[in-house]
């Protein structure tokens, strides 16, 4: 799957409308200024980067929440956009390399994988699962929820119920927040790794779905490797289905990436998340990849600089850095 030549694309997505801290939108441009592009030069891609995504806003007096789920037209509109920017990267034979911003932009990234290959898997990256539904959710990020979008954990009518009855949008457009999104992804083709800060809700929805799940107990129990073998033999046995790849960053310990919004102690190791990312190159499956939640913001200039260079490394890693 990998593009011949090798061919990425840089969709810089200066977003944070999926949680309520600032500062997590200034994250891609940080990582581009890193010299992301070049660095993925040096290991011979072809780079594509038109400068980062410029999202319509939406004012909040006319984006109210709807029960307690915040900013729900804005998250929908921009990661429609999201969706039909990557997924047609993926077409042109670009592997689309999303660099956040808060990680509801993964509604729109793994649409657009899933648009072009409906058999991709995803393999999730986080100290959170991100699955919290309309009705499960206790704080209304939407940044905690995009995996139930993705797989068609919310009804219809749940979903048609995030319009607001007294605001019509400018171009006639009737349709719901969400509701476009084609919940494609299935339950057997999702893994996590990572997890150490799961709501109770979310605990049942991972069980009631019979989702594979890896928490920091099983990376500890059996190595990082021994996770990542049960992880890929799950989700792309033969080693020959697209996979997307989405990590983000609050997996890894604060003391290796401490500016993101919602760190949690006890995550992988430097090495650990690393070596995630070469194993998904090694299948020669990635065919999508997301780097979420670095916030320049958070933390002082030691610890901003340090996450946006793991940030970076991470993205090599994927994308054929080897060690020796
Ligand atoms: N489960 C919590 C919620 O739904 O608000 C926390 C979610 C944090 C999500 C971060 C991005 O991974
Ligand atoms: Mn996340
Ligand atoms: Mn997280
Ligand atoms: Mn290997």
């Amino acid at each position: 799957y990998i593009p011949e030549p090798k061919t990425a694309a840089i969709v810089g997505c200066p977003f944070s409308g999926g949680q309520p801290r600032a500062g997590v939108d200034t994250g891609p441009i940080h990582l581009v200024e890193a010299g992301l592009a070049d660095q993925l030069k040096g290991l011979g891609w072809k780079v594509e980067f038109g400068g980062h995504h410029q999202f319509e806003e939406i004012h909040v007096d006319q984006d109210p929440p709807a029960g307690i789920v915040k900013r729900p037209r804005l998250v929908s509109q921009v990661t429609k956009e999201v969706a039909q920017t990557v997924g047609a990267h993926i077409k042109a034979g670009r592997l689309p390399v999303t660099l956040g911003g808060d990680h509801s932009l993964a509604v729109g990234t793994v649409s657009g994988t899933l648009d072009v290959f409906p058999d991709a898997c995803l393999i999730w990256i986080d100290a959170h699962a991100d699955i919290n539904t309309i009705a499960s959710t206790g704080s209304g990020n939407l940044h905690g929820m995009p995996v139930s979008f993705l797989l068609g954990l919310n009804t219809p009518e749940e979903i048609r119920n995030l319009k607001n009855p007294n605001i019509s949008s400018e171009n006639g457009d009737d349709s719901a927040p969400f509701e476009w999104v084609v919940p494609r992804l299935s339950s057997d083709r999702l893994v996590y790794i990572g997890l150490r800060d799961v709501d109770d809700g979310e605990k049942k929805i991972l069980k009631d779905n019979n989702i594979l799940a890896f928490s920091m107990h099983h990376v500890d129990k059996w190595g990082i490797a021994g996770v990542m073998e049960r992880a890929l033999n799950h989700v792309c046995p033969n080693r020959d289905r697209p996979i997307h790849l989405s990590f983000d960053v609050d997996a890894l310990d604060p003391t290796v990436a401490p500016s993101t919004g919602t760190p949690v102690r006890g995550g992988l190791t430097f090495r650990e998340g690393h070596y995630i990312c070469e194993e998904v190159y090694e299948t020669g499956c990635l065919v999508a990849l997301d780097i979420m939640e670095v916030n320049p913001s958070l933390e002082d200039v030691i610890s901003v600089n340090q996450t946006v260079a793991v940030g970076c490394s991470l993205t090599r890693c994927a994308m054929g850095e080897t060690l020796l």
